[in-house]
């Protein structure tokens, strides 16, 4: 592994979600520094990580190509070890590292889907009925974190809108709204309270039905061809690939179609720093970095970031007459 020298860091690799400064956020945000901190040192390869966790899973069975371009560009998965064990789920740890041994024994079985809201017919999905709404797929697609680092993970999954199709949405529906478990002895940060609780709870995110509804737009049960670990969102998160990484929301259990733009948990920690629709875009700065490279984990090369994390041609129809800067 290729470990930079501090002064070849660049800013973009030492920030971090939890560092806003927003007036309401302060105190917290100094509340967190410590922890900030040790992120820091991780980057600069001088805090030795915690041990990385291997863990055996369920191999899914038949798992089909993609249905829908995965415009790769030649570009290879990362590698599984780090895709498990280089995480944010604010849920388990503030630390990247911290992630992997404090999800190790969540238990994600039995687990459900509330689909609800403007649907004609409103359903409780279980498990197995999840993983049957439609063939599974590899789709092998780039993340790229709001945080300006990137991998490429091998995600088995389905798209979105094949599960949206069977609650059948009424014409009032124009966003789709999603929540992560609230379950504090399972997600142990759920427990903290005042300055040391780093989230409002449960996480939630929210798409456009239009981008709800893209074959992109996936649901994810697996990575590498085995259901998902803990750290990575199981049994079941979203995947929105031309979008920051906050937007891939992890351990659904509420999904939820609605007439209006539902709160997002990062919009409204710091709506100057990210938006609702927080779509990668090299052009458009966050306020404290810039966005127009990204550090891929693994090989620790640095490369330009692309509009829409090189989806473009799939979804920049989307956002037709839209001002990009405004709606960032
Ligand atoms: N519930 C929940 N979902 C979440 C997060 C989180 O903290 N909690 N972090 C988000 C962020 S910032 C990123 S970059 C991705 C990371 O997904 P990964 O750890 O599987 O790579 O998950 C997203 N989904
Ligand atoms: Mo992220």
């Amino acid at each position: 592994m290729l470990i930079k020298k501090p002064d070849d860091i660049k800013t973009s690799e030492i920030t971090d979600e939890k560092l806003y400064f927003s007036r309401r956020n302060f105190i917290r945000a100094v509340a967190l520094g410590t922890s900030a901190t040790l992120t820091t040192l991780a980057y600069r390869g001088l805090f030795v990580p915690e041990e990385k966790v291997l863990v055996n899973q369920e191999v899914i069975s038949n798992v089909q190509p993609s249905s829908t371009p995965l415009n790769l560009n030649g570009e290879e998965p990362t590698d599984f070890i780090d895709i498990t064990n280089y995480n944010n789920f604010y849920e388990f740890s503030l630390s990247k590292q911290g992630v992997a041994p404090r999800a190790k024994n969540f238990i994600s079985r039995p687990w459900t889907i509330n689909v609800e809201g403007l649907v004609n017919k409103p359903k409780v999905f279980d498990l197995d009925e999840l993983f049957k709404i439609s063939p599974l797929e590899d789709r092998t697609y780039r993340l790229r974190c709001v945080e300006a680092w990137s991998m490429v993970v091998p995600w088995v999954g389905f798209p979105l809108a094949k599960l949206l199709e069977k609650v059948e949405p009424l014409s009032s529906a124009k966003y789709v709204a999603f929540e992560t478990l609230n379950d504090p002895e399972r997600l142990p940060n759920q427990s903290k309270t005042g300055l040391f609780n780093p989230l409002d709870w449960p996480y939630k995110e929210g798409l456009r039905l239009d981008e709800a509804m893209h074959p992109l737009t996936i649901l994810a049960v697996g990575i590498y061809g085995k259901v998902l670990l803990g750290q990575n969102g199981a049994p079941i998160r979203l995947v929105v690939p031309w979008k920051y990484g906050f937007k891939s929301i992890k351990s659904i259990v509420k999904i939820k179609l609605v007439d209006r733009q539902p709160i997002t948990t990062w919009n409204v920690e710091a709506p100057n720093e990210y938006g609702f629709y927080a779509n990668v875009n090299p052009e458009v700065s966050h306020p404290r970095w810039s966005q127009a490279e990204e550090r891929r984990i693994g090989d620790f090369a640095y490369r330009d970031t692309k509009l829409f994390n090189g989806y473009a041609d799939q979804v920049a129809s989307l956002y037709n007459n839209m001002d990009l800067r405004k709606y960032f």
